[in-house]
């Protein structure tokens, strides 16, 4: 497979001002008629080179150029294009291509998914239904008309309106969709299917009414209401936060179950994997309703982030993406608690794209060269692409950033344009030079801040000298600095934020400031300093980056009880922890009591006995950092040992807390018991102590804790406490116990598969030894099919990302095991393949002997056949 490389981006040699499709969708294939009119693109010159049109497993059946049939001589075909000459600077061009949407099991262009025809088109999955200029700088107003069979597809969708309908002799019909808005072919969607329909209507701010429909299979009906919900949230926030108006007089959202993804923004015609819209009290998590919020939110927000003003090429990727994530974070934020939302997006982040910046696929924001754009919907473009739009936010304010935001959609309505677009946007509004800021999507790595201080008790001054570095990555080395706001605050020994004035500042501000690093080195003096203080840094995690500051245990303890930023009290908990946690590991193979730091167990006890506090920042402050977080601590990790060492603090905590924990755990049930169920962060809170406190006591193996465990599983009336239940048990020595649930569970939710993925995943996540025999066990369950990729994530996915004493056990059986799985899926499913090989991928952050057992599997999977282009990029850049 070839690169394909940023510097030689190139304009369009010609542009498709009208795209008319019609379908003939057929159980064994699919027709596809498109007439194209096309022009040589008026901003080049008068020539007129070849058209070369992207294409793949289509066979042509008919092409003709302005009405004239073509013959074989006259076009040349490749595995990937259809190349011409035209003759004209405008022309049509028309073609048929059949296609075999039933076998297509990559789940990209037309495919079928429980009986429904739907597509997937971005990234390049357009050209694999006709042959087009796939690229995302063409845009073209689309027409569509879908002829199916009527008794088994009585609903066809498209982008845009329906402007006609009818019926055929033969129990066929047809529906024409027409799309007023230009767009790249990747936003193009159609849907046939026996679907239902929960109809509601928005009115925009502009006095429009809007026919909002979300389409299901029947048996999900009574799964909409929280999608609906969520989807007339985004419009309302979106309105109300950017000034963004929806634009069509539908707003559709189709529901499917085999999906590579969450979901997609298609214009006016979302589609959704089933398990990022689907939602009851009985059958979804609140973790799983916040999720649906938040990716409905995301695909509507790409209406104008993405749609209105899509990217110019795919190096351009994080600007429809990295902003579309900020602004579904502040979303979230403001819909639930902004402190625990960007603790959840914090601890994310540090978990699994700094894990990605620091290992073999590490990619700038906007990369530089790709092989397969699909193995680039990446951490780093979204969630750091994120966190870049989040600073830019935080250097300019709220008011300039919203400036800048209305200038970018309308400087840019209706293009295709790149990320110095947006930036120069910025720029515009603040008159600031955002150059060096720009290094943020040119150079990859996560940057660490070393920090120092002094305090001159004397002069009454304090430093802080900052210095920052970033580690080379692939193809990149000698970076330079970059542009880091960094959040802080001094506290004074009764945790009050001290007035902040630098030496060459008049006035002092209080609270927080934001300071910019934009040196190697810099220091920072703040004068009138009454007493030596306790900084507390980069609040909010106003940066991605490392930060190093070497803060006392006792330091650490006393800005987890007073900071007065919420994140950095979660912060100071989770340092702690850490440090505790790393002190065992030391330990753990050569006693089997290791030391516990007894402060930990302390301030657990202190913050338990707060009344005050905020149930969801105390479950928060209780949860200790992830083995995966820990393991990304480490030079050359050692995973058993962490999983053993987390284990162990946690059941110490467990015993030491017994007491009150129980004490809460049933004050919280009893509050469980007696409301009904909502879906909103007040019970999500309450929800989410209680099951944390039921899992610490279950570590106990108290019976009395059991019995609670095993009336919460019976009796809950909503899946976020049954799940809980059920993962104590399943992780649990109780194993009958453990086993009859599952059988209950099983048999209660045989009929919904959105559920038996929960119970594949909650096995498959298992701690307890013998998690190979288990998942291949679960393999073999009639639910489970390698073709369904929530399935997949449930089995594959699962165990080698949550299981970690069975995933990394020492005679590399997990490994191998993933690395079969890997290859099986490579045949159907090349997207996944690529997606499910990445904890293999790590083996550099791992010692010595995994590393071996990791590398073998990964030329084990190289040395296996033909592989994808996906796969093989992959694997081409992991191994050494
Ligand atoms: N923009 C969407 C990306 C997407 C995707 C990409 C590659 C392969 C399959 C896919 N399904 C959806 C999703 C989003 O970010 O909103
Ligand atoms: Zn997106």
């Amino acid at each position: 497979p070839k690169m394909i490389v940023l510097s030689e981006y190139r304009l369009p040699d010609y542009l498709i001002e009208e795209t008319h499709l019609t379908f003939e969708l057929h159980e064994s294939y699919a027709l596809v008629h498109a007439r194209l009119v096309m022009q040589r693109n008026p901003g080049l010159d008068d020539t007129l080179p070849p058209l070369r049109l992207d294409g793949q497993q289509l066979e042509l059946v008919d092409l003709a150029l302005d009405g004239q049939q073509l013959s074989a001589v006259e076009y040349t075909l490749t595995a990937n294009s259809l190349e011409l000459q035209p003759q004209r600077a405008a022309f049509e061009l028309t073609s048929t291509v059949r296609i075999e949407p039933q076998n297509n099991t990559a789940l990209e262009g037309l495919y079928k998914s429980s009986g429904m025809f739907c597509t997937q088109c971005e990234a390049e999955g357009f050209r694999k239904i006709t042959y087009y200029l796939d690229r995302p700088d063409v845009m073209s107003r689309f027409t569509t008309t879908i002829h199916a069979e009527k008794h088994s597809y009585p609903v066809l969708l498209s982008n845009g309106n329906p402007v006609a309908s009818g019926e055929e002799e033969n129990g066929r019909h047809w529906v024409t969709w027409e799309d007023p808005f230009k767009k790249p072919a990747y936003l193009f969607a159609i849907v046939a299917g026996d679907l239902w329909c929960v109809e509601d209507t928005f009115t925009t701010m502009s006095g429009r009414e809007v026919a909002l429909r979300m389409y299901v299979e029947p048996e999900n009906l009574d799964k909409c209401q929280h999608g609906m919900d969520s989807l007339k949230k985004s419009m309302r926030w979106d309105e109300e936060k950017y000034g963004r108006e929806y634009d069509l007089d539908i707003f559709m959202i189709v529901a499917v179950n085999d999906f590579n993804m969450g979901a997609m923004e298609n214009k006016g015609l979302n589609i959704f994997n089933s398990s990022c819209v689907l939602a009851k009290a009985e059958t979804a998590t609140d973790a799983a309703h916040q999720r649906i919020e938040s990716i409905v939110a995301h695909e509507y927000f790409h209406n104008w982030s993405g749609n209105r003003v899509t990217c110019r090429d795919w190096f351009q990727l994080s600007l429809k993406e990295g902003f579309t994530v900020f602004r579904d974070s502040q979303f979230s934020a403001d819909m639930n608690s902004a402190v625990v939302k960007r603790i959840e997006d914090v601890a994310y982040l540090r978990t699994h794209q700094f894990a990605e910046d620091a290992g073999p696929m590490a990619h700038p924001v906007r990369p530089e060269a790709y092989m397969e754009i699909s193995n680039f919907y990446t951490l780093t473009i979204y969630e750091k692409g994120a966190e870049v739009v989040r600073m830019l936010h935080t250097l300019l304010g709220e008011e300039l950033f919203r400036k800048g935001s209305d200038l970018y959609f309308e400087r840019h309505d209706g293009q295709a344009v790149t990320c110095d677009d947006f930036i120069a946007a910025l720029e515009t509004v603040s008159g600031s030079d955002l150059t060096q800021f720009k290094r943020w999507y040119s150079q990859a790595g996560t940057p660490r801040l070393a920090i120092t201080d002094s305090y001159d008790a004397a002069s009454q001054t304090y430093q802080l000298t900052v210095k920052q570095s970033c580690p080379d990555t692939p193809g990149q080395s000698n970076k330079q600095p970059f542009v880091i706001p960094l959040s802080m605050a001094l506290l004074n020994a009764q945790g009050a934020a001290m007035p902040l004035q630098l030496a060459n500042e008049s006035a002092a501000l209080t609270g927080e400031r934001v300071l910019a690093v934009t040196e190697a080195e810099q220091t920072f003096t703040f004068i009138h300093v009454a007493e030596q203080p306790l900084p507390s840094l980069l609040r909010g995690f106003s940066a991605p980056v490392i930060m190093d500051y070497d803060y006392s245990r006792d330091a650490l303890v006393f800005l987890l009880q007073h900071d007065t930023d919420g994140f950095n009290r979660w912060e100071a908990g989770q340092q702690l922890a850490l440090q505790v946690i790393e002190e065992v590991v030391a330990q753990i193979y050569e006693t089997d009591e290791p030391m516990l730091d007894t402060r930990l167990a302390e301030v657990f006890t202190a913050l338990l006995a707060q009344d005050d506090l905020d149930p969801a920042m105390l479950a928060e402050f209780l949860a200790l950092p992830s083995t995966g977080y820990i393991i990304e601590q480490y030079e050359h990790a050692d995973p058993l040992a962490i999983h053993l060492a987390r284990e162990y603090v946690s059941n110490q905590l467990a015993f030491a807390l017994k007491a009150p924990m129980l004490e809460r755990y049933q004050a919280l049930r009893k509050v469980s018991l007696e409301t009904a169920y909502v879906a909103q962060a007040e019970d999500f809170a309450r929800r989410r102590l209680q099951n944390m406190l039921l899992a610490y006591l279950m570590r106990t193996e108290d019976l009395e804790v059991m019995d609670a465990c095993l009336d919460q599983f019976g009796v809950a009336d909503n899946m976020t406490e049954r799940l809980a239940a059920l993962a104590c048990l399943v992780n649990s020595p109780f194993v009958d116990e453990a086993q009859k649930a599952l059988e209950s569970f099983a048999e209660r939710f045989a009929d919904d598969p959105l559920v038996m993925d929960q119970w594949f995943s909650v096995q498959a996540a298992s701690l307890l030894p013998g998690g190979l025999e288990r998942v291949q066990h679960l393999l073999h369950h009639p639910d489970f099919s390698i073709k369904n990729p929530n399935k997949v994530r449930a089995v594959v996915g699962a165990f080698s990302t949550q299981s970690t004493p069975n995933f990394h056990a020492l005679d590399g059986s997990g490994y191998a095991f993933l690395a079969d799985k890997v290859i099986e899926l490579d045949r159907l499913n090349p997207q996944m393949a690529a997606r499910m090989l990445s904890p293999l991928t790590r083996w550099q952050r791992f010692d010595l002997h995994q590393q071996e057992l990791m590398q073998a599997q990964l030329k084990r999977i190289k040395n296996s056949g033909e592989l994808s282009a996906d796969l093989f990029e992959v694997l081409d850049k992991s191994l050494p």
